[in-house]
């Protein structure tokens, strides 16, 4: 069966980004964890990006065992591909964000490709008050933090993941992130296809204009021609925007309330789901179709559901 025409939809239904303040649809306990990733398989996303969060703050929680909550549920309740997060938040070391990845070998890993500021202290003017104590200074914090991904540090991840068959979802915040994935590509260190996740319109990375997700296709088709599948994320209110401009290029799609909380202008989302029918109905009034997870495992040259650690 061919896969020309499928669209790949990645769900990434919590993040580290969000706050438990900002949404009451915010998943944060397994359950809900459990239960978001599951629906959102349903609604038509073929590739689940997960993080874990301590279920009493809602602080982001990058310990196996925080994962292995959900991790076994999940891969029960669907056969959507499993993505591991070794971003975790850019607050924690390397060594402390790869070991779900490293522990779990899911089919799918993220692997952010450069260092960049990462500001979230202007959404703390929005809220009265906090639910949490540690949500205003961790968002206020971001005024002065580098979320770290030196060339080591790719290294590290790329070599602790190596021999687990895990594949990666690049995630590109900057034009200067492409290049640092071809120089990996250059030191064979990385195998195609190439799954490049461009992330636009997060405080410190490239923007959200239309110009800005072609400028990102353009430089991708030019480094990596046929050895890449392109997918986008669009922060906040550009997100369906922005998956709209890739699905019409060719490319794939990202959702989720990891990365935008809203269904429509001032509409919060209530669940992931939502907005995965919602970029759902976009795909296929292009007259695309949505792949699914077998159709995403062969485009992006996956292991296979059987084959991860949990
Ligand atoms: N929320 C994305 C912009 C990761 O998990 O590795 C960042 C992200 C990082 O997804
Ligand atoms: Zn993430």
């Amino acid at each position: 069966m061919s896969t020309q025409g499928k669209v790949i939809i990645t769900c990434a239904v919590t993040g580290a980004i969000h706050t438990p303040t900002m949404s009451p649809h915010l998943p944060i306990t397994p359950d809900e964890i459990t239960e978001a990733a599951i629906g959102a398989a349903e609604a038509g996303a073929a590739i689940l990006h997960l993080h874990a969060r301590d279920p009493e703050t809602g602080k982001p929680d990058q310990t196996p065992e925080a994962f292995a909550r959900f991790l076994p549920r999940i891969k029960q309740g669907t056969d959507a591909a499993i993505n591991i997060t070794t971003g975790g938040s850019p607050y924690m070391k390397v060594e402390e964000r790869v070991r779900p990845a490293a522990q779990f070998k899911p089919e799918v890993a993220s692997l952010n490709m450069g260092s960049i500021n990462f500001g979230l202290y202007h959404l703390v003017q929005k809220y009265d008050s906090f639910k949490f104590d540690w949500e205003k200074p961790h968002l206020e914090a971001t005024k002065d933090l580098v979320f770290r991904n030196s060339f080591k540090d790719i290294e590290y991840i790329l070599e602790t993941c190596y021999d687990n068959g895990t594949r990666f979802e690049f995630e590109c915040y900057d034009i200067a992130h492409l290049y640092n994935l071809a120089h990996f590509a250059d030191r064979g260190l990385v195998k195609a296809p190439f799954f490049v996740q461009s992330v636009f319109g997060l405080l410190g990375g490239i923007g959200t204009h239309p110009e800005d997700v072609q400028h990102m296709k353009r430089t991708a088709d030019r480094l990596f021609g046929a050895d890449f599948r392109w997918s986008v994320l669009g922060a906040g209110a550009s997100q369906l925007r922005i998956a709209a401009q890739s699905a019409a290029l060719g490319g794939n799609v990202r959702v989720g309330l990891e990365d935008s909380l809203w269904a429509g202008k001032g509409k919060l989302a209530t669940s992931n789901a939502e907005q995965v029918t919602m970029v759902r109905k976009i795909i296929e009034g292009l007259g695309l179709e949505v792949a699914t997870p077998d159709e995403a495992r062969r485009i992006l040259s996956l292991k296979g559901g059987d084959q991860v650690g949990f």
